[in-house]
């Protein structure tokens, strides 16, 4: 460790500080003997970003869902969400897992009532319009 802030070489120190001759950024690094990963946001085991081939055995795998909160980075960047930041989570008003941003239909349930079960109609007459109470879709 001593007179080497970098042990796998990746740009990224094994600790939280950066030596003054500036080899290698601020760490941690979470994998601080694989070039390949170095932030691990929701300390899995499995790197936020994999670069290049991984060293380790068995080799690392890029985290997909970097913060842990079930949506995916993708998801998080095309939402707008911040996809290393759990409490940052896109809104899913229906919750069909399809965030607002790229949802098209709001399908939220809904009940839907009819005043009386029963309609008189009678000859000649305009029936009364028989619509049903919606409620609960917006
Ligand atoms: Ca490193
Ligand atoms: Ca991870
Ligand atoms: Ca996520
Ligand atoms: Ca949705």
């Amino acid at each position: 460790m001593a007179g080497n802030a970098d042990t796998d070489g990746d740009g990224v120190c094994d600790g939280p500080e950066a030596p003054a001759n500036g080899v290698c950024i601020a760490g941690p690094d979470a994998f601080p003997l694989d070039a390949a990963g170095a932030q691990d946001t929701d300390g899995d085991g499995m790197p936020d970003r994999l670069l290049g081939a991984s060293t380790s055995v068995p080799p690392l795998v890029e985290d997909l869902d970097d913060d842990d909160d079930t949506w995916s980075d993708v998801n998080e960047t095309l939402c707008g969400s911040n996809p290393i930041l759990d409490t940052s989570m896109p809104a899913d008003t229906d919750g069909d897992g399809l965030c607002d941003a790229l949802d098209d239909y709001l399908d939220l349930p809904f009940t839907l009532n009819y005043p009386t079960q029963f309609v008189d109609l009678f000859a000649n007459q305009t029936m009364e319009p028989f619509l049903p109470n919606v409620t609960g879709d917006r």
